[in-house]
Protein backbone atom coordinates (compact mmCIF):
# COMPACT_ATOMS: atom_id res chain seq x y z
CA UNK A 1 0.00 0.00 0.00
CA UNK A 2 1.39 3.38 -0.88
CA UNK A 3 2.54 5.70 2.19
CA UNK A 4 0.15 8.20 1.28
CA UNK A 5 -2.42 5.81 1.65
CA UNK A 6 -1.50 4.95 4.85
CA UNK A 7 -1.26 8.22 5.88
CA UNK A 8 -4.81 8.98 5.04
CA UNK A 9 -6.14 6.34 7.01
CA UNK A 10 -4.85 7.22 10.29
CA UNK A 11 -5.71 10.96 9.72
CA UNK A 12 -9.07 9.42 9.44
CA UNK A 13 -8.50 7.54 11.92
CA UNK A 14 -9.15 4.22 9.69
CA UNK A 15 -7.20 1.45 12.17
CA UNK A 16 -8.23 -1.46 10.03
CA UNK A 17 -6.84 0.13 7.07
CA UNK A 18 -3.50 1.21 9.04
CA UNK A 19 -2.88 -2.28 10.41
CA UNK A 20 -3.34 -3.55 6.54
CA UNK A 21 -1.16 -1.55 5.23
CA UNK A 22 1.67 -1.93 7.47
CA UNK A 23 1.12 -5.87 6.96
CA UNK A 24 1.26 -5.29 3.16
CA UNK A 25 4.21 -3.51 3.57
CA UNK A 26 6.05 -5.49 5.76
CA UNK A 27 5.67 -8.50 3.49
CA UNK A 28 6.62 -6.54 0.67
CA UNK A 29 10.36 -6.51 1.91
CA UNK A 30 9.95 -2.37 2.87
CA UNK A 31 11.96 -1.87 5.80
CA UNK A 32 9.60 -1.81 8.95
CA UNK A 33 12.49 2.13 10.11
CA UNK A 34 10.71 3.17 6.46
CA UNK A 35 7.54 2.52 7.05
CA UNK A 36 7.40 4.01 10.64
CA UNK A 37 9.29 7.11 9.68
CA UNK A 38 7.50 7.52 6.62
CA UNK A 39 3.83 6.60 7.02
CA UNK A 40 2.88 6.33 10.72
CA UNK A 41 4.98 9.19 11.90
CA UNK A 42 4.24 11.81 9.32
CA UNK A 43 0.51 12.07 9.91
CA UNK A 44 0.95 12.44 13.34
CA UNK A 45 3.32 15.63 13.24
CA UNK A 46 -0.02 16.80 11.03
CA UNK A 47 -1.85 16.20 13.29
CA UNK A 48 -0.34 17.73 16.79
CA UNK A 49 0.88 20.91 14.50
CA UNK A 50 -3.37 21.35 13.24
CA UNK A 51 -3.85 21.01 17.03
CA UNK A 52 -1.76 23.39 18.22
CA UNK A 53 -2.91 25.69 15.60
CA UNK A 54 -6.34 25.28 17.27
CA UNK A 55 -7.50 23.48 13.91
CA UNK A 56 -8.41 19.83 15.12
CA UNK A 57 -9.46 18.98 18.84
CA UNK A 58 -8.78 16.28 21.29
CA UNK A 59 -11.19 13.68 19.58
CA UNK A 60 -9.06 14.25 16.32
CA UNK A 61 -6.23 13.63 17.54
CA UNK A 62 -7.52 11.02 19.42
CA UNK A 63 -9.04 9.23 16.54
CA UNK A 64 -5.30 9.39 14.63
CA UNK A 65 -3.40 8.12 17.59
CA UNK A 66 -5.73 4.70 17.98
CA UNK A 67 -4.87 4.26 14.10
CA UNK A 68 -1.63 4.71 14.37
CA UNK A 69 -1.21 2.35 17.23
CA UNK A 70 -2.90 -0.45 15.53
CA UNK A 71 -0.49 -0.10 13.09
CA UNK A 72 2.72 0.46 15.64
CA UNK A 73 1.19 -2.85 17.40
CA UNK A 74 2.06 -4.76 14.22
CA UNK A 75 5.35 -3.03 13.44
CA UNK A 76 6.52 -2.70 17.17
CA UNK A 77 7.84 -6.46 16.78
CA UNK A 78 9.97 -6.01 13.57
CA UNK A 79 11.49 -2.58 14.86
CA UNK A 80 12.99 -4.68 17.62
CA UNK A 81 14.10 -6.90 15.43
CA UNK A 82 15.44 -4.28 12.66
CA UNK A 83 17.08 -3.05 15.95
CA UNK A 84 15.76 0.42 15.20
CA UNK A 85 17.15 2.63 18.00
CA UNK A 86 14.10 4.65 19.54
CA UNK A 87 14.52 8.17 20.18
CA UNK A 88 14.43 7.70 24.01
CA UNK A 89 12.26 5.74 26.63
CA UNK A 90 9.80 7.94 28.50
CA UNK A 91 7.99 6.01 31.66
CA UNK A 92 4.34 7.81 31.81
CA UNK A 93 2.44 7.29 34.44
CA UNK A 94 -0.53 9.24 36.45
CA UNK A 95 0.56 10.52 39.91
CA UNK A 96 -0.90 8.83 43.34
CA UNK A 97 -4.46 8.99 44.41
CA UNK A 98 -5.03 10.06 40.45
CA UNK A 99 -6.75 8.13 38.55
CA UNK A 100 -7.06 10.07 35.16
CA UNK A 101 -5.73 8.71 32.48
CA UNK A 102 -6.96 10.24 29.28
CA UNK A 103 -4.61 12.40 28.68
CA UNK A 104 -1.91 10.66 29.81
CA UNK A 105 -2.66 7.97 27.30
CA UNK A 106 -2.78 10.94 24.00
CA UNK A 107 0.34 12.02 25.14
CA UNK A 108 1.75 8.40 25.41
CA UNK A 109 0.32 7.83 22.07
CA UNK A 110 2.13 11.02 20.46
CA UNK A 111 5.43 10.09 21.60
CA UNK A 112 4.79 6.58 20.58
CA UNK A 113 4.47 8.13 17.18
CA UNK A 114 7.01 10.14 16.88
CA UNK A 115 9.32 7.32 17.61
CA UNK A 116 9.56 6.99 21.30
CA UNK A 117 9.65 4.01 23.58
CA UNK A 118 6.83 4.23 25.71
CA UNK A 119 6.22 2.29 29.14
CA UNK A 120 2.85 3.12 30.55
CA UNK A 121 3.27 2.64 34.29
CA UNK A 122 -0.72 3.13 34.55
CA UNK A 123 -2.73 5.47 37.09
CA UNK A 124 -2.49 6.06 40.99
CA UNK A 125 1.15 5.30 40.68
CA UNK A 126 3.23 5.84 43.80
CA UNK A 127 7.04 7.77 43.75
CA UNK A 128 8.78 4.41 44.64
CA UNK A 129 7.22 2.83 41.27
CA UNK A 130 8.54 6.02 39.05
CA UNK A 131 12.22 5.07 41.10
CA UNK A 132 11.94 1.68 39.79
CA UNK A 133 10.91 2.74 36.28
CA UNK A 134 14.33 5.31 36.24
CA UNK A 135 16.44 1.94 37.37
CA UNK A 136 15.52 0.33 34.55
CA UNK A 137 16.79 3.09 32.00
CA UNK A 138 14.61 5.32 31.10
CA UNK A 139 15.54 8.61 29.81
CA UNK A 140 12.37 11.05 30.67
CA UNK A 141 9.94 10.24 33.21
CA UNK A 142 6.67 11.85 32.55
CA UNK A 143 4.11 12.89 35.28
CA UNK A 144 0.53 13.99 34.59
CA UNK A 145 -2.06 14.87 37.42
CA UNK A 146 -5.27 16.01 36.89
CA UNK A 147 -6.31 16.88 40.28
CA UNK A 148 -5.05 19.91 42.40
CA UNK A 149 -4.90 17.52 45.24
CA UNK A 150 -2.79 15.48 43.60
CA UNK A 151 -0.15 16.99 41.47
CA UNK A 152 1.95 17.64 45.01
CA UNK A 153 2.67 14.18 44.61
CA UNK A 154 5.39 15.33 41.92
CA UNK A 155 7.54 17.08 44.05
CA UNK A 156 7.68 14.23 46.23
CA UNK A 157 8.72 11.82 42.96
CA UNK A 158 11.19 14.46 42.24
CA UNK A 159 12.12 14.21 45.96
CA UNK A 160 12.03 10.54 45.62
CA UNK A 161 14.80 10.23 42.82
CA UNK A 162 17.43 12.45 44.36
CA UNK A 163 17.19 10.12 47.79
CA UNK A 164 17.87 7.38 45.03
CA UNK A 165 20.44 9.20 43.65
CA UNK A 166 18.87 9.20 39.98
CA UNK A 167 17.53 12.27 39.99
CA UNK A 168 20.97 13.52 37.69
CA UNK A 169 20.53 9.87 35.53
CA UNK A 170 16.87 10.93 33.99
CA UNK A 171 15.04 14.36 32.56
CA UNK A 172 11.67 14.61 34.59
CA UNK A 173 8.27 15.99 32.25
CA UNK A 174 5.21 17.24 34.16
CA UNK A 175 1.77 17.67 32.39
CA UNK A 176 -1.79 17.80 33.25
CA UNK A 177 -5.05 20.52 33.46
CA UNK A 178 -3.71 21.95 36.97
CA UNK A 179 -0.15 21.90 36.07
CA UNK A 180 1.66 24.96 34.96
CA UNK A 181 5.53 26.52 33.42
CA UNK A 182 5.72 28.15 36.74
CA UNK A 183 4.98 24.64 38.89
CA UNK A 184 7.10 22.99 36.88
CA UNK A 185 10.03 25.42 38.10
CA UNK A 186 8.98 25.86 41.13
CA UNK A 187 9.38 21.91 41.72
CA UNK A 188 12.42 21.90 39.97
CA UNK A 189 10.94 19.73 36.99
CA UNK A 190 12.80 19.79 33.69
CA UNK A 191 9.93 20.21 30.94
CA UNK A 192 6.32 20.87 31.10
CA UNK A 193 3.83 20.41 28.01
CA UNK A 194 -0.03 21.85 27.86
CA UNK A 195 -0.85 19.42 25.28
CA UNK A 196 0.17 15.84 23.97
CA UNK A 197 1.32 18.04 21.01
CA UNK A 198 3.92 20.07 22.91
CA UNK A 199 4.77 17.33 24.81
CA UNK A 200 6.21 15.65 21.43
CA UNK A 201 8.45 18.38 21.39
CA UNK A 202 9.37 18.81 24.84
CA UNK A 203 10.42 15.06 25.21
CA UNK A 204 12.61 15.80 21.61
CA UNK A 205 14.07 19.18 23.02
CA UNK A 206 15.08 17.56 26.53
CA UNK A 207 17.05 14.68 25.12
CA UNK A 208 18.58 17.23 22.75
CO1 LIG B 1 -12.41 14.07 37.00
N1 LIG B 1 -12.01 15.89 37.55
N2 LIG B 1 -12.57 13.55 38.88
N3 LIG B 1 -12.89 12.35 36.30
N4 LIG B 1 -12.46 14.87 35.30
C1 LIG B 1 -11.65 16.83 36.49
C2 LIG B 1 -10.14 16.84 36.27
C3 LIG B 1 -12.21 18.20 37.07
C4 LIG B 1 -11.48 19.44 36.53
C5 LIG B 1 -13.72 18.26 36.83
C6 LIG B 1 -14.37 19.49 37.44
O1 LIG B 1 -14.61 19.53 38.62
N5 LIG B 1 -14.61 20.50 36.64
C7 LIG B 1 -12.00 17.97 38.61
C8 LIG B 1 -10.67 18.44 39.18
C9 LIG B 1 -10.79 19.70 40.00
C10 LIG B 1 -9.46 20.10 40.53
O2 LIG B 1 -8.73 19.33 41.07
N6 LIG B 1 -9.18 21.37 40.37
C11 LIG B 1 -12.21 16.48 38.72
C12 LIG B 1 -12.59 15.79 39.90
C13 LIG B 1 -12.85 16.67 41.13
C14 LIG B 1 -12.71 14.39 39.97
C15 LIG B 1 -13.10 13.55 41.18
C16 LIG B 1 -12.48 13.97 42.52
C17 LIG B 1 -14.63 13.54 41.23
C18 LIG B 1 -15.22 12.84 42.45
O3 LIG B 1 -15.11 11.65 42.57
N7 LIG B 1 -15.77 13.66 43.33
C19 LIG B 1 -12.64 12.14 40.78
C20 LIG B 1 -11.17 11.88 41.18
C21 LIG B 1 -10.75 10.47 40.93
C22 LIG B 1 -9.25 10.33 41.17
O4 LIG B 1 -8.48 10.60 40.28
N8 LIG B 1 -8.87 9.94 42.37
C23 LIG B 1 -12.73 12.26 39.29
C24 LIG B 1 -12.99 11.15 38.47
C25 LIG B 1 -13.13 11.23 37.08
C26 LIG B 1 -13.57 10.06 36.20
C27 LIG B 1 -13.06 8.71 36.68
C28 LIG B 1 -15.08 10.05 36.19
C29 LIG B 1 -13.06 10.51 34.78
C30 LIG B 1 -11.64 10.01 34.44
C31 LIG B 1 -11.66 8.87 33.44
C32 LIG B 1 -10.29 8.59 32.94
O5 LIG B 1 -9.40 9.43 32.86
N9 LIG B 1 -10.12 7.34 32.55
C33 LIG B 1 -12.97 12.03 34.97
C34 LIG B 1 -12.91 12.95 33.90
C35 LIG B 1 -13.09 12.38 32.50
C36 LIG B 1 -12.71 14.33 34.10
C37 LIG B 1 -12.77 15.46 33.07
C38 LIG B 1 -14.24 15.64 32.71
C39 LIG B 1 -11.98 15.29 31.78
C40 LIG B 1 -10.50 14.98 31.96
C41 LIG B 1 -9.93 14.60 30.62
O6 LIG B 1 -9.81 13.42 30.32
N10 LIG B 1 -9.66 15.60 29.76
C42 LIG B 1 -12.16 16.70 33.89
C43 LIG B 1 -12.85 18.00 33.57
C44 LIG B 1 -12.25 18.69 32.40
O7 LIG B 1 -11.05 18.65 32.20
N11 LIG B 1 -13.07 19.37 31.66
C45 LIG B 1 -12.19 16.20 35.28
C46 LIG B 1 -9.23 15.37 28.37
C47 LIG B 1 -7.71 15.13 28.32
C48 LIG B 1 -7.29 14.88 26.89
O8 LIG B 1 -7.11 16.32 28.78
O9 LIG B 1 -6.25 15.17 30.85
O10 LIG B 1 -5.98 17.69 30.55
P1 LIG B 1 -6.05 16.32 29.96
O11 LIG B 1 -4.66 16.05 29.22
C49 LIG B 1 -4.11 16.95 28.29
C50 LIG B 1 -3.15 17.97 28.90
O12 LIG B 1 -3.43 18.28 30.25
C51 LIG B 1 -1.80 17.39 28.68
O13 LIG B 1 -1.95 16.70 27.44
C52 LIG B 1 -3.23 16.09 27.39
C53 LIG B 1 -3.67 15.99 25.96
O14 LIG B 1 -3.67 17.19 25.29
N12 LIG B 1 -1.21 16.43 29.59
C54 LIG B 1 0.13 16.27 29.65
C55 LIG B 1 -1.76 15.56 30.45
N13 LIG B 1 -0.84 14.84 31.05
C56 LIG B 1 0.36 15.24 30.59
C57 LIG B 1 1.66 14.82 30.86
C58 LIG B 1 2.69 15.45 30.20
C59 LIG B 1 2.47 16.47 29.29
C60 LIG B 1 1.18 16.88 29.00
O15 LIG B 1 3.97 15.12 30.40
C61 LIG B 1 4.28 13.98 31.14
Amino acid sequence: MQNEEIKAAILRGDAATVAQGVKENLEAGQEPGHILNEALVPPMVEVGDLYEKGEVYVPEMLVAAHAMKAGMEILRPELVKAGVEPLGKVALGTVQGDIHDIGKNLVGMMLEGAGFEVLDLGIDIPPDKFVEAVETGVDIVGMSGLLTTTIPAMPVVLQSLEAAGLRDKVKVMVGGAPVTEAFMQEIGADGYAPDAASAVRVAKNLLG
